[in-house]
C-alpha cells in the first residue's frame, strides 16, 4: 500500500523532467549524479531536476572553453560569419519563443507578461550583437614622424559568467551573446534557483553552429563552482551579476590574478516626481519602476520621493492603483505581479516591512504574505507602499529585492537631488517632470548609471545598463561591452627609410 507522501513523490516523478549541463558541446549529467531540483515559486511544485555540477566538472568546463580559445576555432571565424551564427540563435530562440516563456514562468513565477518580454528582449540581445560585431574595430592614431599606429581588438579569452534568478534568460543573453560575438570562450553558471533556460541557450548556441566548447554551462552552487570558476588561473574574465556581498568577493579573488571583471549588483534606486509632472504618467511608471517582476528587479525605484505640493493628490492615485493590482496564476493574461523566487526572499521582504513598522513606518498598502487562490503553496508577497519613513531606516537604505516602495516628500529640487543621492547604491533613477531644462539639469547631477526621463523602462538592446558607487561597474547590453571582453593591441611601426638609431651609438 502506497502513503500519501509515495503518491506525491510518484506524481512528482511523473511531472518531472531533467536538464543535463553543457561540457564542450555534450549534454553531461555531472561527475557525481547530484541533482539540483527546480520548484515552481508560484505554486512550490517541482518543476525539474538539473544536473549539479562539482568542481571536477567546473573543471572540465574550463579546460573545454580554454581549449577551444586556445585553438581558435571560433575566434578565427570571419566577424560575418560569427554574426550569422549570432543571428542564428536568435532565430532558433524566436522559434521557441513559447516554450522559453513558458519555462521561465514556471522556473521563476513571474507573469506571463514579463517573461515575454525578457524572452523577446533575450532574442534581441543577439540581433543587436550580431549587427554591433561587425562595427567593432580598432583605430588608426595619429602618431608623430615615421611611425605608423593602429590597434587592435582581441578576444579577452576564457569568461566565467555568473548570473542571477531573477532575469534567467536576460542575463545570461546579455553575458553570452556581447562574449561570443568577439570571439570570447565562455562558461556561464545561472542561479540555482532557475537554471534551466540557461541551459536551453547553450543547447541552441550549439545547434546555431557555435562550435563545442565555446559556450558551456555548469549548474551548480555559487559559493563552490562560481567560487572556483572566479578563482581558477585559466579563467580570463569574470562577468557577474548578482548581489553586492558576492560581487564583493568576487572582486577580492579576481584581484588575486588580475582577471578583467565586470559587476552589475544590487541597486535602491530613487524616483522623484516634481510638482509639474503629468501625475497619471508618473503614478503609472512608479508603479511599472516597483512591481514589475514583483520588485525583484536591481533597478527596482524601491524610493520614492514627491513633491510636497503634489503629494496627496499623487498618493491617492498611487495607493488606489497600487489595490488593483492582480496576484495569481502567471500564466493569467490579467495577472501583473507574479511570484517571490523562494521561500527565504520571501522571509526576507517581510521582515524588512515588519522591521520598518516596529520603526513607526506607515504601511498604506500590502505588508503581507499574501495567499492567491490555487497558489497557496506558493510565495507570495502583496504589493507595499510605505510612508513615515527617513534615510536612517534599513528599509530606506538597504536592498529588499521585492514589492516594496517607501514614499517620502520633498519640497525643492536641491532636497530631491541630495535625497536620490543620498545612497551607496547607483544603477537606476526616475525623473518625473514636464520641464525638459529640469529634468536635464536634475539627470546630470544624479549619480546613476541610468536616469530614466518620464519614461518606466531602464534598457533596450544598445543602451548601457550599469551601475554607479557599490551598484558595480561595466556597461552591458551596449556597444562599450563588447570592449569589456576585448584586449586592445596597439601595434606600431617604423616606416622611414633610415634606421633608427635611439641611442646614437
Ligand atoms: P547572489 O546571491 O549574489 O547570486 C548571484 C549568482 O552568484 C548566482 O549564480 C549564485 O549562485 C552565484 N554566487 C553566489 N555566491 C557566490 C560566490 N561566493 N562566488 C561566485 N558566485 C556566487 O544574487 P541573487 O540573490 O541570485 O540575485 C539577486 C541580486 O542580484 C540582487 O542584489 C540584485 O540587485 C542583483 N542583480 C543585479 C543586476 C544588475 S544588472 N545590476 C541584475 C539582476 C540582479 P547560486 O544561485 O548557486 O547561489
Amino acid at each position: 500500500m502506497t502513503t500519501t507522501r509515495e503518491n506525491e513523490i510518484e506524481q512528482e516523478n511523473m511531472k518531472r523532467e531533467f536538464y543535463h549541463m553543457i561540457i564542450n558541446g555534450e549534454k553531461v549529467k555531472g561527475s557525481t549524479g547530484e541533482t539540483i531540483k527546480s520548484y515552481n515559486p508560484a505554486t512550490g511544485e517541482l518543476v525539474a531536476e538539473i544536473a549539479k555540477a562539482t568542481k571536477d566538472d567546473a573543471e572540465k568546463a574550463v579546460e573545454a572553453a580554454r581549449a577551444a580559445f586556445d585553438t581558435g576555432k571560433w575566434k578565427k571565424f570571419p566577424v560575418g560569419r560569427r554574426s550569422n551564427v549570432l543571428n542564428k540563435i536568435a532565430a532558433i530562440m524566436r522559434s521557441r519563443f513559447n516554450e522559453l516563456v513558458e519555462l521561465e514562468v514556471l522556473d521563476t513565477g513571474k507573469s506571463l507578461h514579463a517573461a515575454q518580454g525578457q524572452v523577446t528582449q533575450a532574442i534581441e540581445d543577439f540581433e543587436f550583437y550580431a549587427g554591433a560585431i561587425v562595427g567593432h574595430r580598432g583605430a588608426v592614431n595619429n602618431v608623430p614622424g615615421q611611425f605608423h599606429n593602429y590597434t587592435e581588438k582581441e578576444p579577452v579569452g576564457v569568461c566565467a559568467q555568473i548570473i542571477p534568478w531573477n532575469y534567467p534568460l536576460m542575463m545570461a543573453a546579455w553575458k553570452v551573446a556581447p562574449a561570443i560575438a568577439v570571439g570570447c570562450s565562455v562558461v556561464l553558471k545561472p542561479a540555482s534557483l532557475t537554471p534551466i533556460t540557461a541551459i536551453i541557450l547553450g543547447e541552441i548556441c550549439l545547434e546555431a553552429g557555435v562550435p563545442p566548447g565555446v559556450v558551456n554551462v555548469v549548474t551548480g552552487s555559487g559559493s563552490e563552482i562560481g567560487n572556483y570558476l572566479v578563482e581558477h588561473h585559466n579563467v580570463d574574465k569574470v562577468a557577474f551579476t548578482g548581489s553586492t556581498p558576492v560581487g564583493k568577493d568576487i572582486m577580492a579573488s579576481a584581484s588575486q590574478s588580475l582577471k578583467r571583471i565586470t559587476l552589475e549588483l544590487g541597486g535602491k534606486s530613487p524616483s522623484i516626481v516634481f510638482e509639474d509632472a503629468d501625475i497619471t504618467s508618473a503614478v503609472d511608471g512608479s508603479l511599472f519602476g516597483i512591481f514589475y517582476n514583483s520588485g525583484q528587479s536591481c533597478e527596482a525605484r524601491s524610493r520614492l520621493y514627491v513633491h510636497e505640493s503634489i503629494y496627496d493628490e499623487f498618493m491617492d492615485l498611487f495607493v488606489e492603483k497600487a489595490k488593483k493590482l492582480k496576484l495569481g496564476d502567471p500564466f493569467n493574461k490579467g495577472t501583473h505581479v507574479g511570484a517571490i523566487i523562494d521561500q527565504n526572499q520571501l522571509e526576507s521582504i517581510d521582515n524588512y516591512v515588519q522591521s520598518a513598522q516596529k520603526e513607526g513606518a506607515n504601511v498604506l498598502v500590502g505588508g503581507n504574505i499574501a495567499k492567491p487562490e490555487g497558489h497557496e503553496n506558493g510565495f507570495w508577497y502583496e504589493p507595499t507602499i510605505i510612508a513615515n519613513v527617513n534615510h536612517d531606516m534599513e528599509i530606506v537604505k538597504e536592498e529588499v529585492f521585492g514589492p516594496v516602495v517607501v514614499v517620502m516628500k520633498f519640497k525643492d529640487e536641491k532636497e530631491a537631488i541630495q535625497l536620490a543621492n543620498d545612497t551607496d547604491f547607483g544603477l537606476g533613477s526616475a525623473i518625473w517632470s514636464k520641464d525638459g531644462a529640469r529634468a536635464t539639469r536634475v539627470a546630470n547631477q544624479i549619480q546613476a548609471g541610468i536616469v530614466m526621463i518620464n519614461c518606466p523602462f531602464s534598457a533596450f538592446p544598445g543602451t548601457p545598463f550599469g551601475g554607479y558607487k557599490q551598484s558595480g561597474f561595466g556597461r552591458e547590453l551596449c556597444i562599450e561591452t563588447l570592449d569589456l571582453y576585448s584586449e586592445t593591441k596597439s601595434i606600431l611601426s617604423y616606416y622611414g627609410s633610415r634606421p633608427l638609431n635611439p641611442f646614437g651609438l
